[in-house]
């Protein structure tokens, strides 16, 4: 893997807002209110799903995940994640029919909405994915990094579709107690590193892989911060970055915030990644993290 000129730009949806001082829609969706150029990537959380830890059975009517899925596209978010299985642990597993049944029907009312966002789904199944792809998904958020269900990598090929490889130890129930790291971002490193192999040795274009860290899976409070801190190591493997802090419980081991009181911890972590590289963030509330990266974007241009 080698770095490549603009590897740290977000999926080549850098844009530049039209007119200062209002809202207006680019090609990443709602734009700047300065003339900054926007180079990161919102991706808004569509759960439709009834247990995920902080928006658990609020979008998990179809008409309602589509509704907020339109909602965070118009706040700016350029990527749709539609996931239909929790990953917190201690979240009921979901077989791949009952996930299709969750996800297809919200991407495919999206993309009949003429959503201009590109849609994710959210999985680690084959199946599930292969739907999501027929229905109009061009994005593959695979949070196991292939290590579930490797013919994914052939889906995402052929779909010529963006594949995130996350890091994780272990699986969702099982991570938490395997949290040990000598060197947290050296072995995260080592590990995308050998997963994106791995996917271009079955046929992933490299252009087309993103690669997260997995801050909060099987990470203690301390390897969550390292990581943050430490991000511009992960991007120097030459890929877009993708972080996903968005309320999540160390935000909480902080600040003492619930999940609902967590918003501005997630927008100082997304501040702090971007300021070392990471250009894609995934997140519930889409219109505060866009306004703090573009102010944070156009202080480090100006
Ligand atoms: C599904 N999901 C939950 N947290 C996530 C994170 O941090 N990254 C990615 N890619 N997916 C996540």
């Amino acid at each position: 893997m080698t770095a490549e000129p603009g590897a740290g730009r977000a999926m080549g949806l850098e844009t530049r807002a039209q007119a200062p001082g209002r809202l207006v829609r680019t090609e990443a969706g709602v734009g700047a209110l300065s003339d900054a150029v926007m180079d990161f990537t919102i991706m808004g959380i569509v759960n439709v799903t009834p247990d995920s830890f902080s928006d658990g059975g609020r979008f998990f009517d179809p008409a309602d995940a589509v509704t907020h899925g339109l909602l965070l596209e118009a706040e700016g978010a350029a990527i749709l994640d539609v996931g239909g299985e929790s990953t917190r642990p201690g979240a009921d597993p979901v077989e791949a029919d009952e996930e299709s049944r969750r996800v297809v029907p919200v991407i495919e009312a999206l993309v009949a909405a003429g959503v201009t966002a590109r849609i994710s789904v959210d999985t680690s199944k084959a199946e599930v994915t292969e739907r999501a792809l027929a229905a109009g998904a061009t994005f593959v958020n695979d949070v196991t990094a292939l290590r579930a269900a490797p013919e994914m990598a052939e889906l995402a090929a052929a779909a010529d579709a963006e594949l995130c490889l996350m890091h994780m130890v272990g699986t969702p129930r099982t991570m938490q107690a395997q949290a040990h790291y000598d060197d947290v971002v050296s072995e995260v490193k080592r590990f995308l590193e050998e997963r994106v192999a791995f996917a271009v040795g079955h046929g992933v274009a490299e252009e087309r892989i993103i690669l997260d860290p997995g801050i909060g899976f099987g990470k203690s409070l301390a390897h969550n911060l390292e990581l943050l801190r430490r991000m511009d190591e992960l991007v120097a493997l030459g890929r877009p970055v993708l972080v996903g802090t968005s309320r999540k419980s160390f935000i909480g081991a902080l600040t003492g915030a619930d999940a609902d009181g967590r918003l501005s911890g997630t927008v100082a972590t997304n501040v702090i990644a971007y300021e070392r590289g990471a250009r894609l963030f995934r997140v519930h509330d889409v219109r505060p993290n866009v306004d703090a990266l573009t102010v944070t974007s156009a202080t480090l241009q100006a």
